[in-house]
C-alpha cells in the first residue's frame, strides 16, 4: 500500500468470553477499511489494574498498516467496540472490547479526542508486554521496551494461542 501509516493497536477485554472478543477484533482490524493488519502478538491474561472486583482481563496489541488518518482510525476503533456492544459505564470497569492506539508512526497528537503516543502506555504491563513481543525495536522516550517492563514486575501470562495475518 501506498502512503500508509503504521498504528499499533492494544485490545483488552474481561467479559463475555475474552478470549473470543480479542480474536474476532484481530480479524476485524483487518478488514479495516484502507487498513490491513500486518502483526499481532499472543494474548496475554493478566489480573485487572485498577479497581479488582471484575474478571482478570486478556490483552494483545496489533500492528496495522494503514492509510486512513489519526481521527479517521479512531472512528473505526469505536465503532468496533460499539460492534462488540460495549457500554461505557463506570471508569476502569469491566468491558466486552477496549480498543487503544498506542502510536500512529511517530507522531505526537494531541488532541481532544486522542492522544498518541498513549499517555498510559508506559505505565502498563498488559501494554508493553505483547507490544515488545511484537515490536521489540520501539523506544519510548528513548528507552527500550524492557526497560519500561522491568520495574512494573511480571504480572502478565502469554497464552498459547497466536494469529498471524500474512
Ligand atoms: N487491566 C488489565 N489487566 N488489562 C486491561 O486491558 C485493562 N483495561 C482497563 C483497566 C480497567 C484500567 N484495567 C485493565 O481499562
Amino acid at each position: 500500500m501506498l502512503n500508509t501509516s503504521l498504528a499499533y493497536i492494544g485490545l483488552g477485554s474481561n467479559l463475555e468470553d475474552p478470549v473470543q472478543q480479542v480474536e474476532q477484533a484481530l480479524y476485524a482490524l483487518d478488514r479495516l477499511p484502507l487498513s490491513r493488519c500486518v502483526g499481532t502478538s499472543s494474548l496475554y491474561r493478566s489480573q485487572p489494574v485498577g479497581p479488582q472486583d471484575q474478571p482478570d482481563f486478556i490483552n494483545a496489541v496489533a500492528a496495522l498498516e494503514t492509510r486512513l488518518s489519526p481521527l479517521a482510525l479512531l472512528d473505526q476503533l469505536q465503532a468496533l467496540e460499539q460492534r462488540h456492544r460495549r457500554r461505557r459505564e463506570r471508569r476502569w470497569g469491566p468491558r466486552t472490547l477496549d480498543l487503544d492506539m498506542l502510536l500512529f508512526n511517530h507522531t505526537d497528537i494531541d488532541h481532544p479526542r486522542l492522544r498518541v503516543p498513549h499517555p498510559l502506555m508506559h505505565t502498563r504491563a498488559f501494554v508493553l508486554g505483547p507490544l515488545n513481543e511484537l515490536a521489540p525495536h520501539l523506544r519510548l522516550n528513548g528507552e527500550r521496551l524492557e526497560q519500561w517492563l522491568a520495574p512494573l514486575g511480571n504480572t502478565i501470562t502469554r497464552l498459547d494461542s497466536k494469529r498471524v495475518f500474512e
